[in-house]
This record gives C-alpha cells, structure tokens and sequence, in this order.
C-alpha cells in the first residue's frame, strides 16, 4: 500500500528509478541487508543517487513534491492543503498501520489470534479509515471529480492505496459510494493505473497478496 502511494507519485511526476522489490511474505524486511537501509523493516525505501535512504511513502511523495512540483499534489489555498492532508491521513495515520505485517505477526505469533481474527480485524479497521474519508467526501463542498475539486491530489493517491488494501482483507468499498467513485476515477488514469500492485510484474497471479505472519 506504502510503496503504491509512491508510484503514483513517481509516474505522475515521469520519474523512473531502478526497483528491487522486497519480499515481505519471505520476511526478507528483517534481512540484515536490508535492515542497514532500513531499520525499522519497511517498505517504501527510495535511494538518492548519492547513497541516501529516504523512507516512509509521505515523505518520499514530500521529496518528490519539493524537487519535482509540477503536478503540484496539495491545493495551494492553506485550508485546502490541511483537507487534504486530512483526508490523505485517515488512511495513511488511521487505517494502514493496524494492518501491517509486523500487526499480524503479533496479532498471530505474540497473542495466539487466529488468522480469521487477523483478517476480521484488518478489515474493520481498513473500512472505519474509508468510511471516515467516505464522511468527510460526502459532506464536505470542495469533493469533485477527485477528493478535492477537479484533479488528482495526495488524498485521491491515499484513497486508492486504503481501498486497494481493504480488498486484501476481503473489504469491499461498495458501501463507500463517493469513495468508489473517485477510486473509479483515479484509476483511469495512466499514472494511477501502472502502479497498482498487480500491474507490477511480482504481483502474485490469482489471490489479492496478503501481509504474511513472519517471525521478527
Ligand atoms: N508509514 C509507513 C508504513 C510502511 C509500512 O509499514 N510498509 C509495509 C508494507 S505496505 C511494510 O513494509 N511492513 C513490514 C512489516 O510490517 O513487517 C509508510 O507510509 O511508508
């Protein structure tokens, strides 16, 4: 979900750059190799050229803002940008974290929860981040075509990765309708739609991927 945000980001803004994927269901986060990239076991990573290791997708996709402003990603009216910086942190602060890998090894492996309970749990805690945004969509004047007027912002970026992660879980956004049609919307576009992960060529052929339970 992480890495997606950043290759929205990436494509919009025609940046290319040499990927290694990461291969959370190995457990390959905890590699030592990796570890010295990054030590909290996490993807996204963006290496500069100069061997510099940036993590966590808001502040890469801030990175790429600041060197590379054109699609500019926030309105620039200030309380514009706090909407949609709100709007971009249901997901990113409220909804994704409870979900990750590291979540389900201790959900699984440290308090002996069942993976029924890993997914039940997963899934309500992806759709309360999509029914907060759903709220605020539905209600709030500045919604557009997108989540904030007419083009894309780091909010609609945030959406899809939320509504692409709840499918994992077995959610559906169909109970969303604002959020299912700017998801709908997004994803008509070039940028969007190349980097959804399974347009990448590690996407795993059938099932939706999955966090694994990895021992840390
Ligand atoms: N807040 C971070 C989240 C990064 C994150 O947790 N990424 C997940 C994949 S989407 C991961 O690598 N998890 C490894 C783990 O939980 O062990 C960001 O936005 O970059």
């Amino acid at each position: 979900m992480a890495a997606f945000r950043v290759r929205i980001v990436m494509n919009l803004n025609g940046v290319t750059a040499e990927e290694r994927q990461v291969d959370l269901g190995e457990g390959r986060q905890h590699d030592p190799a990796f570890l010295a990239i990054n030590p909290q076991g996490a993807i996204p990573v963006l290496v500069l050229d100069d061997g510099r290791s940036l993590v966590q997708s808001m502040a890469i996709i801030e990175y790429f803002e600041d060197t590379c402003p054109e699609p500019p990603l926030l309105p620039a009216d200030p309380p514009g940008r706090a909407r949609v910086r709100a709007l971009a942190q249901m997901a990113v602060a409220d909804g994704h974290p409870l979900v990750s890998p590291r979540v389900r090894t201790y959900l699984e492996v440290e308090l002996g929860r069942g993976e029924a309970q890993y997914m039940a749990w997963s899934r309500h805690f992806m759709g309360r981040a999509l029914e907060a945004m759903e709220g605020h969509l539905a209600r709030d004047a500045e919604t557009g075509m997108f989540c904030h007027g007419d083009r894309a912002t780091l909010a609609d970026i945030c959406l899809v990765s939320q509504v692409t992660g709840f499918s994992y879980f077995g959610g559906t956004a169909d109970a969303f309708p604002v959020v299912t049609r700017i998801n709908a919307a997004c994803m008509e576009i070039d940028a969007f739609r190349h980097a959804h992960p399974r347009a990448q060529p590690d996407a795993p052929k059938g099932q939706a991927p999955r966090p694994p339970a990895t021992a840390a």
